[in-house]
């Protein structure tokens, strides 16, 4: 049977609105400008062996890193049309040194947004998952152009997070703190359409996610983690399964969807791990949370830490309660 009940995300948001009036503000907007950016984001990933979009741009990024040029084209998308839409004040992406700006001539609103533009990067060219992450704050700055304070924002203040994943379908799924629903895109009527509402992530599951090649630069209780995770023991599920995309967001996803834990922890060289605390660890953490997951970074939960750098990077360990609160135990011994 056709179903009649067809639920865009814009619809969706303006019945959180009617439902939370506190919380959303004017969500409904800028929620439609960033389905916008995405979709024009998703056209392209889709053709990417088709169009000049494919390899890498020749410069580097502030970390350091080949800046490929879906990375560069995804970045400008989401600034150039969510920069002039008067919702927001400031925006930072991993992509970018600094923070920002309003371009000149365009008004000023209330909200900050901090990207991700284009996630697991490396795996473009394979054509696997990839994605966009995105974190929303409200701005503590008094008015006019947003500052580097209204950026750098605990996690646990975020009013919106989510992520796309374009994969083998383009999927949106976000959080405004009451629940987290994703919608899967219909090329046919070129809407998102909710497709899964009020997702909560499984008790306990029975995957473990984590690039294994870096066990010997691990702490040793990181390694006594991931080696009782692979013992056998029927009671409490083991050996778990390994899935490894590389791309966080579709790892973080499929952990979402199905359960279990995922992990870049720190190394000994790098105790603060590689991914960015403000672009992909906080609004994801706000997004599992919400489904009933938590997030931390082995000691502190992921919402609960200052940001001093808009660069920060921490480790992450995200997902069900029952393996997240395991692993806290392994690495607080
Ligand atoms: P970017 O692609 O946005 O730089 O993200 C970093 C990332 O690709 C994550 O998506 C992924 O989880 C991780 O790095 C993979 O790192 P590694 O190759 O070290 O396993």
């Amino acid at each position: 049977m056709i179903p009649t009940q067809v639920i865009t995300i814009s619809r969706h948001i303006m019945e959180q609105e009617r439902k939370y009036p506190e919380a959303s503000g004017e969500f409904s907007g800028l929620l439609s400008d960033i389905t916008l950016a995405v979709k024009l984001i998703a056209r392209d990933v889709r053709k990417a062996g088709l169009v000049n979009i494919l390899g890498l741009t020749g410069s580097e990024n502030v970390h350091g890193e080949r800046v490929t040029k879906l990375d560069e084209y995804a970045n400008r998308v989401l600034y150039d049309i969510l920069g002039r839409t008067g919702h927001l004040c400031v925006l930072a992406s991993e992509e970018a040194h600094s923070i920002l700006t309003i371009p000149e001539g365009y008004p000023h609103g209330k909200y900050v947004f901090l990207f991700d533009p284009l996630d697991g990067s490396s795996n473009i060219d394979a054509n696997a998952t990839i994605g966009t992450i995105f974190s929303v704050q409200k701005r503590i700055s008094a008015g006019g152009p947003g500052t580097l304070e209204d950026c750098l924002q605990q996690g646990s203040r975020q009013v919106c997070a989510g992520y796309i994943v374009y994969g083998s379908s383009t999927m949106f799924v976000y959080t405004t703190g009451h629940g987290v629903h994703g919608f899967t895109y219909d090329p046919t009527c070129g809407e998102f359409l909710l497709s899964h509402e009020d997702i909560k992530i499984p008790e306990k599951g029975k995957y473990y996610s984590v690039n294994e090649g870096n066990y010997h630069s691990w702490a040793d209780d990181t390694k006594k983690y991931i080696d009782w995770l692979k013992e056998t023991d029927k009671a409490t599920g083991r050996p778990y399964g390994l899935r490894y995309i590389g791309s966080l967001v579709a790892d973080v996803h499929r952990t979402l969807l199905y359960g279990g834990i995922f992990l870049y922890p720190g190394s000994v060289k790098k105790p603060e791990g590689k991914l960015r605390l403000l672009y992909e660890a906080s609004p994801l953490a706000m997004v599992i949370e919400q489904a009933g997951g938590e997030a931390t970074d082995g000691k502190t939960r992921i919402l609960d830490i200052i940001p001093k750098d808009l660069h920060q990077r921490t480790p992450l360990i995200i997902g069900g309660k029952d393996e997240v609160g395991t692993a806290q135990r392994f690495l607080n011994t």
